[in-house]
């Protein structure tokens, strides 16, 4: 039942078969999962993603047209001009949105002299919270741009990722791209923001993450677009009617308790002062989840990831009953810490236990929660995620 890769990625395979050719690269994109420090990325503050062997694969080649001819996996062929107008956009909700937001993102910054073909499988589930939205607009744009002899570092990349998803979905923080770029094989990796800087923090090798979906889902152009703003404009108008210049400057010039009292402020609504507390406690627990894997404190880790989840559910209001009920049936199963990992509303959770109770934790799971459910498909809904490093090429 646990799996470390579903079925390995077809991408050159279906190159070949579609383009009847061969492909000068393939790009593998990982998606990640948030170990914590949820719906603060665009407070500035700092999180703490791994990026996970699922991924999105692209096989591509440039093709000396300015035409970007895409074929993907179960959805289809797609043809753009690298070119396309500023307003041009496909049918809500279309893949081709994600080529176009690639196509635009690479031609407002740099010179394209050629189109692609490209060849797109993935093994990463959409719509869940491990950002397989990020990763294939990140895989598109690195193809054309690799096509083009363009080849910029990541602090470039990261000017430019998080503007250029709002053509697709939500404009969020920066947590994604700085994951799916720079992870490190066995490591979390710390984010932090204004000035943007990432640090590799191994993960001891007796410890194991399980993703788990709660089989709801999250879908990001939807209704969750605005659900997801929401708690972003709550945040920033509790900050501004409390007069505080940014939540990183009033986490570091005062304490904890004395910010805490602030929430009560009677100019804040409900929602802004809910969005106030999750925000500076969250950002606390991302300090001291960093500490408790250098010192290999396991259980200081789960119970963080616990109160997090508390936290996204109660002050935040971003899980879900399915969500609540997963988290639960992991913890009652014998996990050390459980909670919604991305944006909530549906998707998966994140799960921390010892590496020698993983295999009957799953059991438990599925006996506890799957098993009332229809539609689970083990492959994709529960499997083991593993640090793992950030695009690579090859
Ligand atoms: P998801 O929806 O899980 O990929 C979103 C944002 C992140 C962050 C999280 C909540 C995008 C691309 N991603 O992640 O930046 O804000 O929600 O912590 O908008």
């Amino acid at each position: 039942m646990l799996t470390t890769k579903s079925a390995s990625p077809h991408a050159c395979e279906l190159f070949a078969r579609h383009f009847r050719a061969e492909p000068g690269w393939l790009l593998s994109v990982p998606g990640r999962v948030n170990l914590i420090g949820e719906h603060i990325d665009y407070h500035d503050l700092p999180v703490l993603p791994m990026g996970i062997q699922r991924s999105i694969q692209i096989a591509f080649r440039g093709n000396e047209t300015p035409i970007i001819r895409i074929e993907s996996e179960g959805y289809g062929s797609r043809s753009i001009s690298i070119h396309a107008d500023e307003n041009s956009s496909g049918p809500a909700g279309d893949w081709s949105n994600y080529v176009l937001a690639a196509t635009r993102l690479a031609a407002s910054h740099w010179p394209l002299r050629q189109g692609i073909d490209a060849a797109v499988a993935s093994d990463l589930p959409p719509a869940a919270g491990l950002s397989s939205s990020s990763a294939l607009l990140i895989g598109l744009t690195l193809a054309l741009l690799t096509a083009n002899s363009i080849t910029p570092d990541f602090d470039e990349l990261m000017n430019i990722f998080p503007d250029g998803e709002q053509f697709v979905g939500t404009r969020g923080g920066g947590m994604d791209h700085a994951a799916i770029l720079a992870s490190r094989a066995g490591s979390a990796l710390l984010v932090e923001f204004a000035p943007l800087a990432v640090r590799p923090v191994p993960i001891p090798s007796d410890w194991a993450f399980l993703a788990a979906h709660s089989l709801t889902t999250a879908e990001k152009s939807g209704a969750m677009r605005s659900q997801y703003n929401s708690r972003r404009e709550a945040g920033s108008a509790a900050l501004r009617k409390l007069g505080l210049a940014s939540f990183r400057s009033a986490l570091e010039s005062r304490p904890a308790a004395e910010l805490a009292a602030l929430a009560g402020n009677p100019s804040l609504s409900d929602a802004e002062s809910r969005s106030f507390l999750h925000v500076i406690a969250e950002a606390a627990r991302v300090r001291e989840a960093v500490t408790a894997l250098e010192n290999q404190d396991p259980v200081a880790f789960g119970g963080l990831l616990n109160a997090s989840h508390a936290s996204l559910r109660d002050h935040l209001q971003v899980s879900n009953p399915a969500l609540d009920e997963l988290v639960d049936c992991a913890m009652q199963a014998g996990a050390l810490g459980a909670r919604l990992t991305g944006a909530g509303f549906g998707g998966y959770t994140i799960i921390l236990c010892a590496v020698a109770d993983q295999q009957r934790i799953c059991t438990e799971l599925v006996k506890r929660f799957y098993a009332r459910r229809s539609g689970f498909n083990p492959e994709a809904h529960l499997f083991v995620a593993e640090p793992s490093a950030g695009v690579v090429s090859g």
